[in-house]
């Protein structure tokens, strides 16, 4: 299997830390791989129209994207247990799932919003991704006592790396601080061999 890739991508992250957790990162061949919103590339765009990373491409061919697809494909895949297969469970784990992701979705466009001349920012936006981001940290201290109970799966690996990227791009900003719990939770995420295998760098 060939991975677009970049050691800079949270969304890539979560797919490897996957990967790890179930065995299958020696499967996966990572493609050195360079995307920007404002330039497809065109050596993705044959596997994704989007020009998105990750995409994952099978031996016959056929690209998977986004990372939820992937995930759920691994562990398809491996047989894992990332996946609750039903009910209750199962709910619970696409929320978290999605709250991670959404959360990740929220800091690339905070980013992007920052990083312009400030001349060309606009304020209500900046403001808006610093509400919902609160908001959702505030959600997910709340939360930290279920991540901590619940067997470990594809929900705690989202918000996990979304929670890692707020120190990689957001390092300034100390989201910890009147959040015990979460951090504490996110402390032993961290110190999961898939983690440590994974981490995110400017390369
Ligand atoms: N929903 C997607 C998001 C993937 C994503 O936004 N990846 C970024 C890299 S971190 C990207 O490819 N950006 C290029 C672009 O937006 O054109 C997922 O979960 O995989």
């Amino acid at each position: 299997m060939k991975l677009h890739w970049s050691p800079r991508s949270p969304f890539v992250r979560k797919v490897m830390v996957a990967a790890h957790e179930l065995g299958l990162a020696g499967r996966i061949e990572t493609v050195r791989t360079v995307v920007r919103m404002d330039t497809p590339n065109p050596a993705l765009l044959p596997d994704n129209p989007l020009s998105k990373i990750p995409t994952l491409v099978l031996e016959d061919g056929t690209a998977l994207f986004d990372s939820l697809t992937i995930c759920e494909y691994l562990d398809d895949l491996a047989g894992g247990d990332l996946f609750p297969r039903s009910g209750a469970a199962r709910w619970q784990a696409l929320t978290w799932q999605s709250l991670g992701n959404g959360l990740l979705d929220l800091l690339v466009l905070w980013r992007n919003e920052r990083d312009k001349p400030e001349a060309r920012q606009t304020p209500a936006l900046l403001e808006s991704f610093d509400r919902k981001a609160n908001a959702t940290l505030d959600r997910l201290e709340g939360m930290a006592g279920a991540l901590e109970a619940v067997r470990f799966g594809v929900g705690h690996i989202a918000i996990g790396c979304a929670l890692s990227y707020l120190d990689f791009r957001f390092a300034a900003w100390n989201w910890r601080e009147g959040r015990p719990q979460l951090a504490a939770w996110h402390a032993t995420f961290d110190a999961r061999p898939s983690v440590r295998a994974t981490e995110i760098v400017d390369a």
